[in-house]
């Protein structure tokens, strides 16, 4: 498999064998060669949804880019739609208009495991293929989840980064996403279970919801500070509440004081490490992620796979993906970016 962090770094200059080194991945395709395209589509009627949890977010936007690319080289018509608010009822009308229009295939980010799940049962009732990205549903209510990687994978980086930041010991609090968001309270469980294993020393203090809205996690961040005043260090799951928590410490005492990490874009980061408010932060590649779920949504949709266990289908240059067990496809490890790396990302 080829691990695409070349394609996620637009207009930077990073080779191949860097991209590859960063990621400590083996090519043994022999190189990517451009936009082939997989999934086999010769049909001009391929059409594909992509509904992430909030429209503004740029997480979301390299998403869609990775989906619009991967879209023009099926040869498949691609929109983008979405709430302005992370809620499962602001994403339940744009499955059920989906499904009116015939779409081929769904790409969603759930912001609830259950609740969007009858309309997107209505949709797959409907013929319309349903894959989740991002953050699943009910394994039931959909053919496939693109997972970005697993969730020990995010508790060790996560863990591992705070207990280094901090010096292994004290009062650490959560900024999460939305209260239901599946992904995040996945990646929370096993988080503090990592921590309460490897570093017995650091105690989690709280979990707060910033709901992926810049201001309430900005807002939470400062709550969060004034109620723990020995507070050693913030982890945000989350691309939307590290940032805002990031810009919060940077302004205040705090500063110095109390880490920030979790999981961010580089370009929201950027200023934060640069200002040495934050150390290291992590993610994987969010236009990866929707490259592959659009080229899983069209093998889908044509027919190619079914999603059961071991079916394999071509993601264009990110190689050949498997589906595992329980119709998950699995995208990679998570990337630590920090002040050596980060001016080698653009996304
Ligand atoms: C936000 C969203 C998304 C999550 C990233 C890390 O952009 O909550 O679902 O995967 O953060």
């Amino acid at each position: 498999m080829t691990f695409s962090l070349k394609r996620m770094t637009t207009g930077v200059a990073v080779t191949a064998a860097a991209a590859l080194a960063l990621v400590g991945c083996a090519d043994t395709s022999g190189g990517d060669g451009g936009s082939s395209s997989g999934g086999g589509s010769d049909s001009g009627e391929l059409s594909i949804t992509l509904l992430p949890k909030n429209l503004g977010n740029p997480y979301f936007d390299a998403s869609r880019i990775g989906g619009e690319a991967a879209a023009e080289a099926l040869g498949a018509s691609f929109e983008e739609v979405g709430p302005t608010e992370a809620t499962p009822d602001g994403q339940v009308s744009y499955i059920n208009t989906a499904a009116q229009q015939q779409r081929s295939a769904l790409v969603v980010s759930a912001n609830d495991p259950n609740a969007i799940c009858d309309a997107l049962n209505e949709a797959s009732d409907a013929g319309v293929k349903i894959v989740t990205f991002d953050s699943d549903t009910n394994a039931d209510c959909r053919d496939l989840f693109i997972n970005q990687v697993d969730a020990a994978g995010i508790a060790k980086v996560e863990g591992d980064l705070i207990a280094e930041q901090i010096g292994e010991e004290g009062q650490v609090a959560i900024l999460s996403a939305s209260a239901n968001a599946t992904n995040q309270n996945t990646w929370n469980e096993a988080f503090e279970a990592y921590v309460a294993d490897t570093y017995p020393d650091i105690e989690i203090v709280d979990t707060v919801y910033g709901d992926d809205d810049d201001q309430t996690s900005f807002d939470k961040t400062a709550a969060l500070l004034q109620t723990y005043p020995d507070l050693k260090g913030i982890v945000s799951p989350t691309t939307v509440g590290i940032a805002a928590a990031a810009r919060y410490i940077s302004d205040s005492d705090a500063k110095g004081e109390v880490s920030v990490t979790g999981l961010g874009t580089p370009n929201q980061m950027r200023e934060y490490v640069e200002d040495g408010t934050v150390e290291a932060f992590a993610l994987w590649n969010p236009e990866d992620l929707g490259a592959l779920a659009t080229y899983a949504a069209a093998a889908l949709a044509e027919g190619d796979i079914t999603g059961a266990e071991g079916d394999t289908f071509e993601a264009g240059e990110l190689g050949e993906f498997t589906v595992g067990a329980d119709g998950i496809v699995l995208l990679g490890d998570p990337f630590v970016f920090d002040a050596d790396n980060i001016d080698d990302f653009d996304f």
